[in-house]
């Protein structure tokens, strides 16, 4: 087996909301395996922490402001790309949100903002990069979506229908473009501690772990969060050519929790 496989070698690679969190995680993995990094973020401000960050680690990242629900503005920013840094090889459809509202209560407005962000959003990035792949021979495309690709709970209606589309939006971008030699994945994280789920995790009044926190240790076999980092060798070996007959699939990295029906009662 060849090891250089898993090689990102002479790859261009553009993570979207990859300032922090998951999606800086993912690029520097993909850095460190040898890829140009360009990401994207909403503003400047965050751009710019995000390019303090990469530097700091010793990366040389191309970053641009670009709203991924904007497609004139995404369609500019591939052609900014492609002129400065080259065609994208591998595209993470990582910018994401999530409202935490009870359905009855949620506005429309709420529910269609949570689906363009999470849904529209990585449709717009993907039909932007495809032509580039198209020539080029190849491409990989890798979707972050979510347990709540697969589960629902209280108050995330939005959030699990993006995420539920986002994974057949996957299996789609796998049908319609695998004869370019293009593969469309998804990676469906656990629970990870990321400023995302920061509100779940926090400490209550008394010092006490909040219950959502306990409740997601019991049931996650790992008995524990995840890591942004956990998150990295699914990402690279769906990035590279070791996956090159991967297609359409949905990598869960959840510790377990897909797989547990829960904790028995004492
Ligand atoms: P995060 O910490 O909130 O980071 C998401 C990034 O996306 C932020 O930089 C955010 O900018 C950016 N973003 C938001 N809207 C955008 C837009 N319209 N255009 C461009 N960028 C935008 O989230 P995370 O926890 O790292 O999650 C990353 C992805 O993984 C999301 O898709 C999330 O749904 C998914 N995920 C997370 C978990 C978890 O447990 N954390 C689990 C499963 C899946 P702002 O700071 O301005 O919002
Ligand atoms: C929530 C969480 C999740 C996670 C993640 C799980 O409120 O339930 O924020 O939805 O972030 O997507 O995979």
């Amino acid at each position: 087996m060849n090891l250089n496989n898993f090689s990102l070698q002479g790859k261009i690679a553009l993570v979207t909301g990859a300032s922090y969190g998951i999606g800086y995680a993912i690029a520097k993995a993909y850095a460190e395996c040898g890829a140009t990094i360009v990401f994207n973020d909403v503003n400047q401000e965050l751009v710019d922490k995000g390019l303090a960050q990469y530097k700091a680690d010793g990366i040389n990242a191309h970053g641009y402001v670009c709203d991924v629900t904007d497609e004139q503005g995404v369609e500019e920013l591939i052609k900014k790309i492609e002129d400065e840094v080259g065609t994208v090889d591998i595209l993470v459809n990582n910018a994401g949100i999530i409202k935490r509202i009870p359905m009855i209560e949620m506005s429309a407005a709420d529910f269609r903002k949570v689906i363009d962000i999470d849904l529209n959003g990585p449709f717009i990035m993907a039909k932007a990069v495809i032509p580039g792949m198209i020539k080029k021979g190849h491409g990989k495309i890798i979707n972050i979506c979510s347990m709540m690709s697969e589960l629902g709970r209280e108050t995330v209606s939005a959030y699990a229908a993006a995420k539920g589309g986002l994974k057949m939006l996957t299996k789609n971008i796998a049908s319609e473009y695998g004869e370019f030699n293009i593969q469309c994945n998804g990676i469906g994280p656990g629970y990870i501690a990321t400023p995302q789920t920061a509100p779940l995790r926090e400490i209550q009044a008394d010092g006490s772990r909040h219950p959502f926190d306990q409740f997601i240790i019991a049931k996650t076999p790992a008995a524990r969060w995840g890591e942004a980092e956990d998150l990295q060798g699914p990402a690279v070996f769906l990035a590279s050519d070791a996956s090159n007959f991967v297609n359409g699939h949905i990598l869960y990295v959840d510790g377990g929790i897909l797989a547990y029906i829960g904790k028995q009662p004492k």
